[in-house]
């Protein structure tokens, strides 16, 4: 018989090898690279975040580092020797290296270059491999910090955090982007948004989120669209209106931006970013948004913003008020989904906002409708029949504070970030109309 709870397995700790030097420590990690001088070779580790050279020689290590080579995963001890031109201040002098594991085949890419120089399409379809490079991964290490930095903020200020189902029995985006399944001689669909889930959970928790993956059947192939991503979406009860919700995201992202910079410093430099400076972010309605894009000659049949427009109106903010973002409020009702609540004074506007960086919408946002009957007659109006939701209009049937939220996509908002051009850069393991593997 066998206990667990005994000691656990241990990373290699960058820091404490750092206060160290002189010291032996032990490291498992992959060989990065192997750079052969006449005397000696460079061994470079490569960790689940860090880089970590070492210096080999045979009088110096027990072993020989024979059939040790790119690829292979090994056990090393090495006496820490401060070294300034080294990555972290210091490099290792290998006593001891062991092979754990040997690849079958060399890598296909230059996993050991600073970045692979490869096409999208075949990074894409060597992905196993391309993550291996620290470029590539550091996308997705600054991802987390994104997604850390957005659920402290949240938890921080008193929203739960939410887990919605993803197979659900109706859309809740409308429009033809969802993905349809057979549930045991059902249909049922994939969720394109946890917009139903997130307004029930206000009724009992006020404040919620939801990071979460969303599924959009999405046609067209484009530089900005994944057929599934991931959303960070929050949604909060005891709103005046949309600006309070506004607000939220501003000091969301602002903190965000700061637990980058704490936190992923090392990210931050290899991807080279220059993290947006945020104080206040300015707001424009729809209406005086197509008055900027179009140099004040209207446009005024227009119904949403296309790229160009997000494009110009970035622009437009960065020159009028150094802001990198941009809010646009009031969009015309009739292009937003039926859960979002006119304007009071002019009901063609809705209370509904885009937040726009860098040229591209990220964010969703808006106040909602919270009385029943009012919920009732804009379904009507827009064509919908109300039984086909009976069970969403139980929340309002039943009670729901005034609320609103938004919804954020991770991979838009890291590939604007990292200076990105295509979003599938920014995912994993991207799902578009051509790939479904690896
Ligand atoms: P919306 O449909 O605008 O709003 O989506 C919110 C945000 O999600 C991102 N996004 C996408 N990212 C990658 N690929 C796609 N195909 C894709 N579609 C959308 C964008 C977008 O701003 N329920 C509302 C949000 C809300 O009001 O709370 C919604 O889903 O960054």
């Amino acid at each position: 018989m066998k206990l667990s709870g005994g000691e656990l397995l241990k990373e290699f700790d960058v820091a404490a090898a750092k206060e160290n030097i002189g010291s032996e420590v032990e490291i498992s990690a992959c060989v990065h690279k192997v750079r052969q001088m006449s005397e000696f070779a460079f061994v470079v580790f490569r960790t689940g975040r860090h880089l970590i050279q070492s210096v080999y020689s045979a009088d110096e290590c027990e072993d020989s580092l024979d059939g040790i080579k790119e690829g292979c995963y090994v056990k090393a001890v090495g006496e820490v020797k401060a070294d300034n031109r080294a990555s972290h201040g210091f490099e290792l002098i290998l006593r001891k290296i062991s092979l754990l594991s040997s690849p079958k085949d060399d890598y296909p890419l230059t996993v050991s270059h600073k970045k692979l120089g490869c096409s999208l399409d075949v990074n894409l379809d060597l992905r196993s491999v391309a993550l291996r490079n620290p470029y590539e991964r550091a996308i997705f290490k600054l991802q987390e910090g994104v997604t850390a930095g957005f659920r402290n903020f949240m938890m921080e200020n008193g929203f739960t955090e939410i887990h919605s189902p993803k197979i659900v029995a109706s859309g809740a985006e409308g429009g033809a982007n969802i993905f349809s399944l057979d549930y045991f001689g059902k249909e049922a669909y994939l969720a394109q948004s946890p917009q139903f889930y997130k307004q029930t959970a206000v009724a009992f928790f006020d404040r919620v989120f939801e990071v979460a993956p969303v599924y959009r059947a999405e046609h067209h192939s484009t530089s900005r669209h994944l057929n599934e991503y991931i959303g960070l979406d929050f949604e909060m009860g005891f709103i005046n209106d949309m600006y309070d919700v506004m607000n939220m995201e501003t000091a969301m992202l602002k903190f965000m931006l700061a637990y980058l910079e704490e936190h992923y410093k090392q990210e931050l430099d290899i991807l080279k970013v220059e993290l947006p400076v945020i104080n206040a972010i300015p707001s424009v309605t729809f209406l005086e948004a197509i008055d900027i894009v179009s140099g004040g000659k209207g446009g005024r049949n227009k119904f949403d913003l296309d790229p160009d427009d997000e494009i110009a109106l970035c622009k437009y903010a960065e020159k009028e008020f150094g802001s990198e973002f941009i809010f646009v409020t009031h969009f015309p009702s009739a292009k937003r989904p039926f859960y979002v609540m006119d304007d009071k004074e002019d009901s063609r506007v809705a209370y509904s906002f885009d937040l726009l960086f860098r040229g591209l919408e990220i964010t969703t946002g808006g106040q909602r409708i919270h009385d029943y009957n009012e919920q009732v007659a804009k379904m009507q109006s827009m064509g919908l029949d109300p039984e086909e939701f009976a069970s969403y209009l139980d929340i309002h049937k039943y009670g729901m504070p005034p609320h609103g939220g938004l919804g954020l996509g991770l991979e838009r908002l890291v590939m604007k970030l990292v200076g990105l051009k295509n979003i599938r850069m920014a995912s994993m393991f991207p799902r578009d109309i051509n790939r479904l593997e690896p």
